[in-house]
């Protein structure tokens, strides 16, 4: 596989993806989108946004070791350098909004505001973690959030964003249904029916691939006829539009327009974020399909590391301020973790509460 090059431009660095020649756009010299997205915003949205992203490394970096500790047990999917997709593009949307995603769920539910130590604990198997400790890592809920879920089964969760959707359109509400999926699931049967029902009946579904160029330890390039995915939403005359996943001005300035646009009259969309994950598919893969340069390359258009340094090129967060933040949130997540070694196992006699047998 032809490795992706990263190269300075005069301004920007461009990081170009195999295969698809699409350009990370560098926040170092913003575009005049991204800065009427940062006029939009303002300074304190942006920063609560940068702390999002922290909050969504912090813990899955602590959830690894404690992983290693044999604290957590089953599997655990990191979102790690995908941070800037769900935290962009659910800054967009309102409290009332669904949204649905798959196993790699840990940034969503964050990003959507449940609170780090209902979810550590549902890693920990606790009672206090938000589906009482039956769910761990894969299957994040809130119904309080609209968080239909995080999904083991691939694609498993379009369809019920789409009956989201559905019912927003059906109820004569305003609200969207956002689907989060990988760039394995778009070849599934099921999201083309989606896809299908949602254009044809002009459903408020955002479908949102994140093309983290891998699905289990096939590349796309393996495995999907098309390498940009956006083009597919032309099957059913829909929107398709792409967007720098690395980049959180570009993800959240996209979402809103796309957000705007479908509250005044509903249709569907497919936004692929072009992005790529920094660890294995799971905690327990080694990655032997992709080399550490590869890896390394990508790790320079950090999504976390790009925001910081535009926050300190406007003068919004100095060293010291960035400094403070830093040990702030990885204080809430220790005591996030605390609070899951603390609470209480679940109950024995409840193991067949909550479980659904049709
Ligand atoms: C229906 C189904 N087939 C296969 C699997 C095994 N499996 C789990 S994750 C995965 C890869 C999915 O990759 P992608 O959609 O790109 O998501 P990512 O892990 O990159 O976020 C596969 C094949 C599954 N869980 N469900
Ligand atoms: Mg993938």
């Amino acid at each position: 596989m032809k490795p992706a090059v990263a190269r300075s431009d005069r301004n920007r660095r461009v990081v170009e993806f195999p295969h698809v020649q699409f350009k990370l756009l560098s926040l170092a010299k913003p575009t005049s989108r991204q800065k009427a997205v940062v006029d939009g915003l303002g300074k304190e949205k942006l920063i609560e946004m940068y702390r999002k992203m922290l909050e969504i490394r912090f813990f899955e970096q602590r959830a690894e070791q404690m992983y290693q500790q044999r604290k957590i047990g089953g599997f655990l999917h990191v979102y790690m350098g995908e941070e800037a997709v769900a935290t962009g593009i659910l800054a967009a949307i309102d409290k009332d909004d669904y949204v649905v995603t798959s196993y790699r769920d840990h940034g969503v539910a964050l990003a959507l505001g449940i609170p780090p130590g209902a979810l550590m604990a549902e890693l920990f198997g606790k009672v206090t973690g938000v589906c009482g400790g039956k769910g761990g890592s894969m299957h994040f809920y809130s119904k309080e959030k609209n968080l239909l879920g995080g999904h083991g089964i691939v694609g498993g969760q379009i369809p019920i964003g789409l009956g989201a959707a559905f019912r927003a359109k059906y109820m004569g509400t305003k609200q969207v249904s956002v689907i989060f999926f990988g760039d394995g699931a778009i070849n599934q049967g099921v999201f083309h029916e989606a896809a299908n029902m949602a254009a044809l009946w002009n459903l408020p579904a955002i479908f949102v691939v994140e093309n983290n160029l891998y699905g289990m330890g096939t590349s796309v390039s393996r495995s999907t006829a098309v390498s940009n995915m956006a083009v597919r939403a032309a099957s059913y005359d829909m929107e398709g539009l792409q967007v720098d996943g690395m980049n959180l001005l570009e993800t959240y300035g996209v979402m809103k327009e796309v957000v705007d646009k479908r509250r005044r009259d509903p249709c569907p969309i497919l936004i692929e974020a072009k992005t790529y994950r920094y660890r294995g598919h799971s905690i327990s893969d080694p990655g032997n399909y992709r080399s550490k340069e590869e890896i390394a390359n990508y790790r320079t258009a950090d999504p976390i590391a790009q925001v910081k340094k535009f926050l300190n090129d406007l003068g919004w967060m100095d060293d010291a301020a960035a400094k403070a933040m830093d040990k702030e949130v990885r204080q809430e997540i220790l005591d996030a973790v605390e609070f899951a070694e603390e609470s209480p196992d679940p109950d024995p006699a409840a193991r067949d509460r909550h479980v659904f047998v049709p």
